[in-house]
């Protein structure tokens, strides 16, 4: 395995591959199998461009051929920054033939989080869009290509400029000897357990695996069109079962640039799509828009909620209006994978948040000294199973802090269990705000905030929301008096910096001290409370 990543020990990985859950076949293995298999049928469907699967695998031999003219061979590490086209499919597809590993980013991430990215991951390339919704990409690469040295090759989707363009590395394909498929496919960003976010690898067996649970639990077949309205490079909407599980049923994938009702509905009609990913605000959003609107969405199937928590006054209200299969969805990018059938009561899809998918996913919830609690009872959330990882990439110094010595990882969540075995988050320990879905770790914010000479302190915290569920917070303690205007300084100081506009704090208070817990660290629960007084009086 690939330095720097945890193998699974050995009794595990015989078990797994015993048990049939990991197969001899990498990612980019697989898609040649379902393009012999559906071949003529379309797997993509962006704008008015339509790939079928035979073309989609042709794309993936011919860039893979040209990102290896490019200089790029296995074990790279390459940012793929792409929003949500058929581009994007291509090149993570081209990579994995190459053996070459994507590292995935949200398209909201600017210059910070691709800069700490590309340095963490020692990328030697960084493929882009020439730009989008207003950022101009390129703009973003040349401030990342002078600071961080590995990298050499920036790669353009559109007009490139002084890059080399994405439709330029089209060639010849070349025989590419297949990756191990036990060995690392691509790297996820974690959310944020403690400290900066960190590195996910997932190897193509436990990706592969992972992507077969959850289209077999959702009832993928042919006849499936998933619209993907979250970031293709998250986890959810990538492999759970997403993208890639669309494509092995030999479904048809529909890529949009948003979740906005009026861009998601006449694509639904016009596409037929039966099933898509939500998070909770988008889920309330499209709720109220299905009210009201003129398109027909009777075509869908399957809604899919995930990544927050979702009120139950909420999911009944979805599932009245929509009249179809809601699925609520608790995973991670680090591996487990908890989920609703279709064939689970009203009870079950409106309450919980479904049962890991994998009969191996094994799941403790513990107390604070680590003891099992009673069953009922909520407890930290540990797990450890078939397409969970064992160690983050390169995070040596933080692994005990993240995993049991027995190899679970801490996830950081707080649930508990039904006597059907199904899960209901009940909050975290971690110290992340959930904005809708979208993770914001408090340590990140608080590191830029504590580099503006006129901050001596500050507590970033989540808030109540109605719509997002939480909010960002910032609590300021300002050296010297706060000048006038010092909020929205902050705040400009931040975008400068070139911090994604979710990570931007919702809300901010000046205090004279943050208050202290008995060992001197900010006390984040009274920091929460007063946060949640604020929001309750002017929400
Ligand atoms: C409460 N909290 C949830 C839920 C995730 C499917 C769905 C979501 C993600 C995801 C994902 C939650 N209720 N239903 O990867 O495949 C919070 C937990 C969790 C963290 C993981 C998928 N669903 N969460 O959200 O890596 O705190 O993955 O540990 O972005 O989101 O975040 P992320």
């Amino acid at each position: 395995m690939l330095a720097g990543c945890v193998e699974w020990p050995e009794e595990f990985v015989s078990r797994y591959i015993a048990k049939g859950y990991w197969e001899a076949r990498s990612l980019g293995g697989l898609l040649r199998d379902w393009a012999r298999e559906h071949d003529g049928r379309t797997a993509l469907v962006d704008g008015e461009q339509r790939w079928t699967y035979r073309e989609l695998d042709e794309r993936a031999d011919r860039l893979a051929a040209g990102f290896r003219n490019l200089g790029l061979g296995p074990g790279d590490r390459v940012v793929v920054h792409l929003p949500n086209t058929a581009e994007f499919v291509a090149v993570v597809f081209a990579l994995f033939r190459l053996g070459a590993l994507p590292v995935f980013a949200l398209p909201a991430h600017r210059h910070s989080e691709i800069s700490y990215l590309c340095a963490y991951a020692q990328a030697t390339a960084y493929v882009i869009p020439d730009e989008h919704q207003g950022t101009d990409f390129r703009k973003i690469a040349e401030r990342v290509l002078a600071e961080v040295p590995s990298l050499r090759e920036v790669v353009v989707a559109g007009e490139p400029g002084r890059f080399t363009g994405l439709d330029e590395l089209y060639t010849e394909p070349c025989r590419l000897p297949e990756p191990d498929p036990g060995d690392v496919a691509f790297f996820l960003l974690s959310g944020g357990t403690t400290g900066l976010p960190k590195l996910i690898p997932r190897t193509h067996r436990d990706y592969a695996y992972n992507v077969r649970l959850s289209a077999d639990n959702a009832g993928f077949t042919q006849d499936t069109t998933y619209l993907t309205v979250l970031p293709a490079a998250h986890n959810y909407a990538f492999g759970c079962p997403g993208v890639l599980g669309a494509l092995r049923a030999g479904g048809k994938v529909v890529l949009a640039d948003s979740g906005n009702p009026d861009l998601a509905f006449p694509l639904i009609e016009r596409e037929k799509v039966t099933v898509s990913a939500l998070v909770p605000p988008l889920a309330l959003v499209w709720t109220d828009a299905a009210a009201t609107t003129r398109y027909d969405l009777s075509s869908l199937e399957l809604l899919q909620v995930g990544g927050a928590r979702f009120e139950e006054a909420a999911a009944r209200r979805m599932l009245d209006r929509f009249g179809c299969v809601l699925q609520q969805s608790f995973g991670m990018a680090e591996g487990l994978l908890a989920q609703t059938a279709p064939s689970d009561s009203e009870d079950i899809v409106t309450r919980t948040q479904g049962r890991p998918l994998s009969p191996d996913d094994e799941v403790r919830l513990v107390d604070s000294a680590g003891r099992d609690v009673a069953e009922g009872e909520t407890g930290l959330l540990l797990v450890r199973g078939p397409y969970t990882l064992r160690g983050y990439y390169r995070a040596d110094e933080h692994h005990a802090r993240d995993f049991t010595q027995d190899g679970f990882f801490i996830t950081g969540d707080l649930a508990s269990r039904t006597p059907t075995g199904h899960l209901i988050v009940r909050g975290r320990v971690k110290d992340v705000i959930n904005r809708g879905g979208e993770k914001v770790s408090a340590d990140e914010v608080e590191g830029h905030l504590l580099a503006h000479p006129d901050v001596r302190d500050v507590g970033v915290v989540a808030a109540p929301d109605a719509l997002l569920g939480e909010r960002t917070c910032a609590f300021v303690v300002f050296r010297g008096r706060q000048r006038e205007g010092a909020f929205g300084e902050l705040t400009g100081f931040l975008h400068e910096r070139g911090v994604a506009d979710y990570k931007i704090p919702d809300r901010w208070e000046a205090l004279e001290e943050l208050p202290r817990t008995g060992v001197g660290k900010a006390d984040k629960v009274q920091l929460r409370a007063r946060a949640a007084r604020a929001a309750a009086r002017r929400p």
